[in-house]
């Protein structure tokens, strides 16, 4: 199928990634809300007072690769993010940032979303 084609592509070297078993339950996480194609759970370091990583539960190597595939769930990832927001309490704003390869630190081939917010967010860049 197209989605196995993609999906071929989604990894360094083909082996799941760690959301793959945070998904399955494998390994524990703070888990704040799911759908049927989304998990939420909160960053193990946290960059922010609220710090959330939104993840579709397909793997997708980054977030290019995921709007070109299925741009559906890429969707759903936003919307998740939002859901997230309004269950956090994140009326008064929130950043939501997708990194992307080496130079932006990705260091996880299983895109995600972070959803920052609770406090009074720095600006972009180094
Ligand atoms: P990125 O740099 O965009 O690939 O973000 C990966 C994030 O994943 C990073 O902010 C730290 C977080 N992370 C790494 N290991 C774990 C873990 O075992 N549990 C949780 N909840 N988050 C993790």
């Amino acid at each position: 199928s197209e989605r196995d084609a993609t999906e071929d592509t989604t990894a360094d070297n083909g082996s799941e990634t760690l959301f793959e078993r945070i998904i399955a339950r494998e390994i524990p996480a703070d888990i704040v809300y799911e759908t049927d194609t989304t998990i939420a759970f909160r960053d193990i370091k946290p960059q922010a007072a609220t710090h959330v990583l939104v993840v579709p539960k397909t793997r997708y190597r980054n977030v290019a690769e995921l709007a070109a595939a299925d741009p559906r769930l890429l969707a759903d990832v936003i919307a998740t993010a939002g859901k997230v927001a309004e269950l956090e309490g994140l009326g008064n704003g929130y950043r939501v940032v997708f990194n992307t390869g080496a130079d932006a630190g990705q260091t996880v081939f299983h895109v995600h979303a972070h959803l920052l917010g609770g406090e009074q967010l720095g600006p972009f860049g180094r």
